[in-house]
């Protein structure tokens, strides 16, 4: 990136960071009681759509709250202000700021701040992925000693039962399962090594894209049922892993129990 740097994006995204509270704020449900907003959600998704537009003047917005679903323009920053709203709404440090810039179409950066984990996770095409300023790396385990993250569709529970079924097989073939509550912080974990397997029936582009990218920029695979990187514009399956064979065979097994995305 010539005109703006990772480096600026992480600070806006850090100083945003400060608008997350462990008490003090409002939960609302989007419709369902499983599908959470806070107000620290919208003001940390005021304060960055303000801030970024200033810095990429022209730019577009696909974001998780507000339906701001901007995506004419060629550039667009795909933010999700708090990813893992349930987390952060019970005081569980697995929640993260989630920013991905997209360029003429092209995946470009990625920013993933988990305040209170203290870690900031960055990512730009072709350049690595990094933890803090330090190199990280997916590790070398092999599936039959893989750690799976994954979850059974929380918004949409009449998937549960295939979630189920590709959960079980994946895990009788390999070291156990985790679920923490927030794909972005999962993929980013994953990138540093610390699991080795990923499946989410169904997530949306503001869960994976900055992540996503972290975690192939560390030598991991992220995508869809088609093998290909999910989509940046609607919502996805995700199948990843720490290398491209790992990623294969449980996309296999994800195949076995669906022809094709349910939805
Ligand atoms: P969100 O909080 O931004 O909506 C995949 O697991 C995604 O499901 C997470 O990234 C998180 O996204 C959401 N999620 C996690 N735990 C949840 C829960 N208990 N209820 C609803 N959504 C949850
Ligand atoms: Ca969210």
């Amino acid at each position: 990136m010539k005109d703006i740097t990772i480096e600026q994006i992480s600070g806006i995204v850090q100083e945003a960071s400060k608008l997350m509270h462990h008490s003090g704020f409002e939960i609302h449900d989007k419709g369902s009681r499983e599908n959470l907003v806070t107000s620290s959600d919208i003001a940390v998704q005021h304060f960055l759509t303000g801030r970024l537009a200033a810095l990429l003047p022209g730019c577009g917005f696909l974001c998780e709250e507000e339906n701001l679903n901007d995506l004419q323009h060629s550039d667009v920053w795909i933010i999700d202000p708090i990813d893992g709203t349930a987390n952060y709404a019970r005081g569980n440090e697995n929640c993260a700021i989630s920013v991905a810039l997209v360029r003429g179409g092209i995946l470009t950066a990625g920013v993933v701040y988990s305040p209170w984990r203290n870690e900031l996770y960055t990512a730009e095409k072709d350049t690595g992925a990094f933890l803090n300023g330090e190199p990280i790396r997916v590790s070398s385990r092999a599936f039959e000693d893989a750690i799976l993250f994954t979850a059974m569709s929380t918004y949409r529970k009449e998937f549960a039962k295939a979630c189920n079924d590709i959960i079980f097989d994946t895990y009788m073939q390999s070291n156990d399962v985790r679920r923490f509550g927030s794909a972005a912080v999962e993929l980013c974990l994953m990138a540093s090594g610390q699991a080795e397997l990923y499946f989410e029936m169904r997530l949306q582009p503001w869960d994976y894209a900055a992540a996503g990218l972290v975690l192939q920029e560390a030598g991991g695979a992220v995508c869809t049922l088609d093998g290909e990187f999910p989509s940046l514009r609607k919502a996805s399956l995700v199948v990843a892993g720490n290398n491209r064979s790992n990623a294969g065979r449980l996309l296999k097994i994800v195949h076995k129990y669906l022809e094709k995305v349910p939805y």
